[in-house]
């Protein structure tokens, strides 16, 4: 099948469903018969980056490497989703610039920080509040709303199930070779 390579990057807090999205799109172009890798921090802090943290610093290199890896995925024909918290903007920049601004779909995965505490699904804004975390985005560390996402999706008024199609509508037109 042909395909156009593209990076599909999705950025907001922890809990705002970034993952879920990330997974279900995942399945989908899967499902079509498109190769598609996903890009996340599972398994990409869990060995390339097992040696970075949560410092301003690190997150940037995080980033960094995870650009450079998605760049030599595209030159290799996939379609690549990152999900990544990514929180600063000019880092997001730097994603769009190192693959390429016309392979580069910028998603903002738009969800209160108040929801994203009260789902709290892993305990860690729990955690982050009683300052056993240090430097927790939207907590202790800041988060940068995108100033021009090509995407954004309202995880706290839309299903997931609304949320996908979203994304999927704007997102499939632009793999067809
Ligand atoms: C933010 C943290 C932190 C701190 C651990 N701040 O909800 P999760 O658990 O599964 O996803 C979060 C993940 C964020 O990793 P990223 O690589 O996406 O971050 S970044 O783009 O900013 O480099 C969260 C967990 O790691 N986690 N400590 N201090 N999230």
């Amino acid at each position: 099948m042909q395909q156009e390579p593209w990076l599909i990057w999705l950025t907001g807090l922890s809990g705002s469903g970034k993952s879920t999205l990330a997974v279900g799109l995942e399945h989908y172009l899967f499902q079509k018969g498109y190769k598609v890798y996903l890009l996340d921090g599972d398994n990409m802090r869990s060995g390339l980056n097992s040696d970075l943290g949560f410092t301003r610093q690190d997150r940037k290199e995080n980033v960094r490497r995870v650009s450079e890896v998605a760049k030599l995925m595209l030159d290799a024909g996939l379609v690549v989703i990152g999900a990544f918290i990514s929180p600063y903007e000019v880092e997001r920049a730097l994603v769009r610039e190192t693959v390429g601004s016309d392979r580069y779909t910028e998603v903002y995965i738009n969800c209160p920080l108040q929801v994203c505490e009260q789902r709290d699904v892993k305990g860690l804004y729990d955690k982050a509040q009683r300052g056993l975390i240090p430097a927790f985005t939207g907590v202790s560390a800041p988060y940068e709303v995108p100033a021009a996402p090509d995407v954004i999706v309202k995880t706290a008024e839309e299903s997931v199930e609304d949320s996908l199609r979203k994304l999927i509508e704007v997102v499939e037109p632009l793999l067809v070779k």
